[in-house]
């Protein structure tokens, strides 16, 4: 059971979770919702790079990043020098009232980084939620139009508004409504169940929308480029260039939800980039900011310029320490080349998941680009979900001190969101708990 390892790698000094952890969750029952779960619960202490330290001393290789947001590592040294800094300096003036630099500076880097070279504005938010919220008021605002159309296995938030936006029921929705009207969701491109190129799934979409919408009602189709919840769905080459093309041609904006995609994680600065897709507006957080709360939506100038004055804000949203993490954060990930290494990582891992599906028939699919990469589990020759294998890889990993996540709509995939600066060695080590788990189940 115990992995005696030293420095940078996982070790267990305790059956997981360990005995403090234990007694520190049946504490958290007495106080905390009932409405939120822990995938894996053990009570970490502090971390360092991918290896999270937790309060019986055990140290846990972290393959899901905190869900794609500490892309630099835990407790980067850039981003934890640049927020005790700004922590010292001041921590709020609210910047709708007393504005400061960071705010602007993190503005200007989103303008540079996402997709097109046009005239951008960005506005700052907290959350990833918050940020689609945003965007959805600003195209709506922008274009005089009322519809929102989003796709099937869409993840975009918790509110009422990215409820609605949000695809799956359980556990995002049930009970929760009503939701907010004019949503409409079309089918998007699946290539393992839905066998259609980019541009039929794409014409099929497109056919759907101008059907029960009316391509006048549009005022926004909102995409993750990869999908993240709902299983890293990797869309069919063509479909998310045809989806934008048509925007521009019908008069509606293309809204790229690049929360979980961006930031160097699919081995560009946005998986909008691979295809050359240029949105009207992207919404970004979690890698932005290696854990700090922050988000962001960034469009052209005259879309996001659009708003009345006022017509934007929020006490907390662009917080100056949250913006300090951003700016270290970027620069991290220009000065470690980690658009490279996330395409080093595909280059290491992707041969390896296809190695397993080769060897396991409960892998039906493998895909995802850089380091956002997921395998999709199936009943054997069939494609129907297995999500009971999903759910048992999951616990085998945690039982060997491995944090690693599942997504999807059917629960079963497996999927890799490990921090672009993740050694090899660990990078092995992770892949081979997940091979002895794959291993269990047959
Ligand atoms: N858009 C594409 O991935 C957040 C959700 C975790 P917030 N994904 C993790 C959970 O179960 O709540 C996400 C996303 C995409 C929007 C969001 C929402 O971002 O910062 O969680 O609000």
């Amino acid at each position: 059971m115990t992995t005696t390892v030293t420095g940078t790698t996982r070790q267990l000094v305790t059956a997981i979770p360990g005995p403090k952890s234990q007694a520190m969750h049946e504490r958290r029952k007495l106080s905390v919702s009932a409405g939120l779960t822990n995938g894996f619960p053990v009570y970490i202490d502090h971390a360092e790079g991918s290896i999270l330290v937790d309060i019986d001393g055990n140290r846990l290789l972290d393959l899901g990043s905190g869900i794609a947001v500490v892309s630099v590592g835990h407790n980067n040294s850039a981003v934890v020098k640049a927020v005790q800094q700004q922590v010292a300096d001041f921590t709020h003036t609210c910047f709708m009232v007393t504005p400061y630099e960071e705010y602007i500076e993190v503005c200007e880097e989103l303008n540079r980084l996402t997709p097109g070279t046009h005239a951008k504005t960005t506005a700052l938010f907290n959350s990833g939620a918050e940020a689609v919220e945003n965007a959805v008021k600003i195209a709506r605002l922008a274009t005089g139009r009322p519809a929102i159309v989003v796709v099937d296995h869409a993840y975009h938030g918790r509110t009422n508004l990215t409820m609605a936006l949000t695809a799956k029921n359980m556990p995002y929705k049930d009970r929760f409504g009503p939701f907010a009207p004019e949503v409409y969701r079309v089918a998007t491109s699946y290539p393992f169940r839905d066998g259609l190129s980019g541009p039929e799934a794409a014409a099929a979409a497109i056919r759907e929308i101008e059907s029960s919408v009316g391509a006048h009602n549009v005022a926004a189709i909102l995409i993750e480029p990869i999908q993240g919840e709902g299983g890293f769905i990797v869309p069919a080459e063509g479909f998310l260039p045809a989806l934008s093309a048509w925007t521009t041609a019908n008069g509606a904006l293309f809204i790229a939800d690049e929360i979980q995609t961006g930031f160097c994680r699919t081995g560009e600065w946005f998986a909008c980039d691979h295809e050359g897709v240029i949105p009207d507006i992207v919404t970004t957080a979690k890698g932005l900011a290696a854990g700090m709360p922050l988000a962001g939506v960034t469009g052209r100038a005259e879309v996001m310029n659009a708003v009345h004055e006022g017509g934007l804000g929020g006490t907390y949203g662009g917080n100056p320490v949250a913006a300090a993490a951003a700016l270290a954060t970027i620069a991290t990930m220009r000065e470690l080349d980690l658009i490279g290494r996330a395409r080093e990582i595909e280059a290491k891992v992707l041969p390896v998941l296809r190695a397993l599906q080769q060897r396991f028939d409960i892998i039906g699919d493998v895909r995802g680009r850089g380091a956002m990469l997921a395998f999709e589990l199936v009943m054997p020759g069939t494609t129907t979900a297995n999500a009971a294998a999903a759910k048992a890889i999951v616990s085998y990993c945690n039982a060997q001190g491995v944090v690693a996540l599942s997504a999807g709509t059917y629960g079963n995939v497996i999927r890799l969101l490990p921090a672009l600066t993740i050694t090899d060695a660990q990078l092995d080590d992770g892949l081979s708990v997940l091979t002895d788990a794959l291993a269990s189940l047959a």
